[in-house]
C-alpha cells in the first residue's frame, strides 16, 4: 500500500493573532492574551502571546504578573480572552481548509488534520504546493497565518508542524520518519508528560530514538500493555489512526429481516454473508481495516441482543469477518431459546495499515 499524505495545520499564536486581526495597531507590539481570574487586577495566567512577547519569555501558562514584569518598559498590550470571537475566526478558517481535504478532522479551536492522499496521488511535492495554496487562501480570505506538518501519518504530521513556526511548513517523507523523530525529546510525543518523561529519563531514555530502540517487552512491563505498545509504535513513527470528521461514522453496519423467523444458523449466515459482502465493499472504498466485529439479533419478542469480539489484529479479510460473525451467532443461539427475526453485522475500530512498517502486534506474534 502506498503511504498516506497527512497534513496538520496549526494556527499561529492563535488568540493573539485574532486580536491583531481586529486591531492592526497591535502589530509589531508584544501582545498578551490573558485569562484574568479577577481576584486581583493581575491575577490569572497567560493564554497565549504573539511572537514579539515570546522574545521576552512570555508564553502560555505563566502568571500574568510575571508577564507584566518581563514586558516592563515595552509597549506591550494585555487583553482578556474573547473566546466567541476566536471561535468565529476559527470557523471561517476551518471552512476554507476543509475544501482542501479528502478527509478532514478538526482538533480543538486551532488545529486540523487533512488527509490529502487521493488529491495528491500520494505525492509529497504536490502536498507541499497544496499547503502553500492553503496558506494563500487562509491569508487572503481570513487574514491569518498557520504552520503545517506534512507526513505519512497524524502523529508525525503533528510533531512536524511544531518545527518551523510561525507560518512554516515541515515535510517528513516516509523514509525520513525514524531519522526525523530520533533526536527529538520524548516529551514531544503525545502522552509523555513531565512524570512519564522523568520516569523514562531514569531508564536512560531521553530521545524518541532511545525509546524506539528500547525493548518493547520491557516497556509493557513498565507502563502497561496499552501505553507500552503505544510508546513503542509512536517512537518508531507508526500510527494508523485515520483522519476522520468528529461524529463521522466510526463503524459500518447492516441489518435486515430474515425470510422467516428462525434458529437455523444456515439461514442466518446466508443473510449475514450478504451483509458482509456490502460491508466489505464499503471497507475497500474507505480503505480501512477493522478490529472489532459485532452481531445483532432482533428476536421474535422484538428485544435486541448483541455480541462483540475484538480481533488480535486489524483486518479487512472477508473470510475472517464471515467466520467471526458465524461463531458469534453460534454462541449466541446457544444462549437463547427464542427465534430470530432480524439480524445485523457491524465492524468498528478502524485503522489504516502501513504494511511496510513493522507493527508491534506482528512483532510479538513472530517472537
Ligand atoms: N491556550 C490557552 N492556554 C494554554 C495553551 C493554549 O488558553 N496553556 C489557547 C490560546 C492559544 C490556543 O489555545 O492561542 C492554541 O494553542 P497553541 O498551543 O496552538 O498555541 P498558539 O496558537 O497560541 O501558539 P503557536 O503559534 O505556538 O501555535
Ligand atoms: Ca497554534
Ligand atoms: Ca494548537
Amino acid at each position: 500500500m502506498q503511504s498516506r499524505v497527512i497534513i496538520l495545520a496549526d494556527l499561529d499564536y492563535f488568540f493573539a493573532q485574532c486580536e491583531e486581526l481586529r486591531n492592526s495597531a497591535l502589530r509589531g507590539k508584544p501582545v498578551v492574551v490573558g485569562m484574568y481570574s479577577g481576584r486581583t487586577e493581575d491575577s490569572g495566567a497567560v493564554s497565549t502571546s504573539n511572537y514579539e512577547a515570546r522574545e521576552h519569555g512570555v508564553k502560555s501558562g505563566i502568571p500574568l504578573f510575571l508577564a507584566k514584569k518581563r514586558l516592563e518598559g515595552t509597549d506591550a498590550v494585555f487583553l482578556p480572552v474573547d473566546y466567541d470571537y476566536y471561535q468565529q475566526i476559527s470557523d471561517k478558517i476551518m471552512q476554507v481548509l476543509r475544501g482542501y481535504a479528502d478527509a478532514f478532522e478538526q482538533v480543538g479551536i486551532d488545529e486540523a488534520y487533512l488527509d490529502v492522499t487521493m488529491r495528491t496521488s500520494g505525492d509529497f511535492e504536490a502536498a507541499k504546493a497544496l499547503v502553500q495554496e492553503m496558506k494563500r487562501a487562509v491569508k487572503s480570505q481570513v487574514g491569518v497565518t498557520f504552520s503545517a506538518g506534512i507526513a505519512p501519518n497524524k502523529l508525525v504530521a503533528k510533531i512536524a508542524s511544531d518545527i518551523q513556526k510561525p507560518d512554516g511548513v515541515t515535510t517528513v517523507l516516509p523514509g525520513e520518519v525514524k531519522g526525523f523523530l530520533a533526536p527529538l525529546q520524548v516529551s514531544r510525543l503525545l502522552g509523555v508528560g513531565k512524570k512519564t518523561s522523568a520516569k523514562m529519563e531514569a531508564l536512560g531514555i531521553k530521545t524518541i530514538g532511545d525509546l524506539a530502540g528500547y525493548d518493547p517487552q520491557r516497556l509493557i512491563e513498565l507502563f502497561g500493555k496499552t501505553l507500552g505498545v503505544y510508546f513503542h509504535n509512536a517512537a518508531n513513527g507508526v500510527d494508523n489512526d485515520i483522519v476522520q470528521e468528529a461524529g463521522e461514522a466510526e463503524s459500518i453496519s447492516r441489518i435486515s429481516t430474515l425470510k422467516e423467523n428462525t434458529r437455523d444458523i444456515a439461514a442466518i449466515t446466508e443473510k449475514t454473508n450478504q451483509q458482509i459482502e456490502e460491508i466489505s465493499q464499503e471497507l475497500a472504498q474507505r480503505d480501512v481495516s477493522f478490529k472489532q466485529v459485532g452481531i445483532i439479533a432482533i428476536m421474535t419478542d422484538l428485544t435486541a441482543r448483541s455480541r462483540m469480539q475484538t480481533l488480535e489484529q486489524p483486518t479487512r479479510d472477508l473470510e475472517t469477518l464471515r467466520r467471526v460473525a458465524r461463531e458469534l451467532f453460534e454462541k449466541f443461539l446457544g444462549d437463547s431459546t427464542l427465534e430470530v427475526r432480524r439480524v445485523g453485522v457491524k465492524v468498528s475500530q478502524f485503522t489504516k495499515e502501513e504494511k511496510q512498517q513493522r507493527q508491534l502486534t506482528s512483532f510479538f506474534q513472530n517472537g
